[in-house]
């Protein structure tokens, strides 16, 4: 890629003026990727600055239809640079390439397409209503732009989290400023790139880089010309912006942490099972918002899904992004795997038995400076046990059997988390049942992690706050203005 981690402010690439940075490591073996220069007030202001002033500039003036066609120009400039933004997203994560080519990279064009096209149709209502002197009046709503967004990001999908509020912020005619994770500078910074390119107007996308609180991102959330916070995260994060937030009473989406649950029930097709929960607990090793940690299946098929589960983990090979046999990365970190790994001592502690895994794998001296962890399962742990309640965020689950459907509803909802749940059954009623007393945000039935980008998408109870995708995208990154003529 042309462009190192640097701040895009106001159309320009900058290392800012602070004369602070940090080093940004690939976990596939430990090597710097470079400096990356940390933000600070005079950055954050600069940026936010921009944004604000091209809201009046030809941005905020720009007619949908053309606003739209800018916003195709972004995403066809994604896919033309496809192998600089895989090779950036690889390096910063050390995700497979397969992966990375197949998820991360496509749908991040997707995410600027399906909201251009679908902000040029959306109508606003109308209502006509009576007056007392026989006159009438008509009443209908304007929609506008927020104003000045901040996009935090995490570490997990660079690329496709960030995307999937840029996309929708600029549909809506708002500016943006991002700040991606700390870990995974390089595809925002690219990003920058492509939207000089595509003829984006300067100060429309920003990117600052830095970590988070006393740093780019708690001075983002603080910046009183922010006008509204859309942040993807820790949940624990979303309680320090929303306390930032709530000076100015700025509106917020938050996308947070999850422990997602899965429920095998004796009527499943097995392979189907086997199939999307080794996606589910394994993809990206582990690290996505959505992916199973518990595991619920109904004695019956206890032993047989579990034996199969276990097969099938210790199939997954660790390697390489590049290597088109590599089916597991490493961890982001390695403070993640050293949180990840407590995790995998505290499961012994408690008296879990160790279906598979546990440990670091043996790998070849070049990557032995890799953040490589083995995928683990457990059985036999206590309900209320840490490995059971808390999101750990890695390649691993809990599996416990359950003897009804009653029982595996209430085990599936005993978690401050809602985000997600997948339901393997063939039996229809009982998916629409079963499914209609999840406290879950989203529930996928014989299936994980297929999206339709116009539908809700958000979590119930500790796992966000609000809903995007589709109209509801809109909903967040505009405002409806009432207008009320009287005839
Ligand atoms: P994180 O909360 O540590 O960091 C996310 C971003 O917030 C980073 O850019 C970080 O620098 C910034 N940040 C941290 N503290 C801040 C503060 N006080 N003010 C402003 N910004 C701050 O999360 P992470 O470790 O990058 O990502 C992993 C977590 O994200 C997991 O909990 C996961 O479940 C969650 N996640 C949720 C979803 C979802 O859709 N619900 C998606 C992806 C990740
Ligand atoms: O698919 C999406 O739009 C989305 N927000 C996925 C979140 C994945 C979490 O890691």
């Amino acid at each position: 890629m042309s462009a190192a981690a640097r701040h895009f402010i106001d159309g320009a690439f900058t290392a800012g003026s602070t004369n602070r940075s940090f080093e940004n490591f690939t976990p596939v073996d430990g090597a710097s990727l470079g400096l990356v220069p940390e933000a600070g007030e005079a950055e954050v202001d600069a940026a936010v600055g921009a944004a604000k002033a091209a809201l009046s500039g030809p941005w905020g003036a720009m007619a949908v239809a053309e606003r739209a066609e800018l916003l195709h120009k972004v995403a066809d400039g994604i896919t033309a640079r496809f192998d600089e933004f895989l090779a950036a997203e690889i390096s910063d994560t050390g995700k497979p390439k397969s992966l990375a080519a197949h998820i991360d990279i496509p749908r991040g064009a997707a995410n600027f397409k399906v909201f251009a096209d679908l902000v040029k149709n959306v109508g606003s209502e109308h209502f006509s209503m009576p007056t007392p002197d026989g006159t009438g009046a008509v009443n209908y709503a304007l929609r506008v732009p927020k104003g000045v967004i901040a996009v935090i990001s995490p570490w997990n999908l660079p690329l496709l989290l960030m995307t999937w509020k840029v996309g929708p912020a600029l549909a809506c005619g708002n500016c943006v400023v991002v700040k991606p994770s700390e870990e995974t500078p390089l595809t925002a910074t690219l990003l920058g790139e492509v939207m000089n390119e595509a003829g984006v107007p300067k100060g429309v996308y920003n990117v600052v880089h830095g970590f988070g609180p006393d740093s780019a991102g708690e001075l983002l959330t603080r910046h009183p010309d922010v006008d509204a916070i859309t942040f993807t995260g820790e949940t624990a994060t979303g309680e320090a912006i929303m306390a930032a937030a709530a000076r100015g009473v700025r509106d917020v989406s938050f996308e947070l942490g999850g422990k997602n649950p899965a429920l095998v029930f004796a009527d499943c097709d097995m392979d189907k099972v086997i199939e999307g929960t080794l996606r589910s607990v394994f993809a990206n090793c582990g690290q996505v918002c959505l992916s199973t940690e518990r595991i619920y299946v109904e004695r019956p098929v206890f032993d047989e899904f579990t034996a199969r589960l276990k097969a099938g983990a210790e199939a997954l090979t660790p390697g390489v992004p590049e290597d088109p046999d590599t089916k597991l990365g490493p961890l982001i970190s390695a403070e993640h795997r050293a949180k990840v790994m407590s995790y995998y001592a505290r499961a012994k502690e408690e008296g879990a038995e160790i279906v598979t895994g546990g440990g670091v794998p043996d790998m070849p001296e070049a990557l032995s400076d890799g953040c490589w962890i083995e995928p683990t399962i457990w059985t036999g742990l206590s309900d209320n046990s840490a490995v059971n309640r808390e999101e750990i965020f890695g390649p691993c689950c809990h599996i416990r059997p359950f003897d009804d459907e009653a029982e595996a509803v209430a085990l599936a909802n005993d978690t401050p988390y809602g985000l997600c749940c997948s339901l393997w059954t063939e039996n229809l009623s009982r998916a629409h049942r079963v499914s209609a007393q999840m406290e879950t945000g989203l529930t996928w039935v014989n299936c994980w992690f297929l999206r339709d980008l116009r539908t809700p998408f958000g979590g119930a109870k500790q796992s966000g706050i609000g809903r995007e995708g589709g109209v509801h995208s809109l909903e967040f990154y505009s405002e409806l203005r009432n207008v009320c003529v009287k005839l």
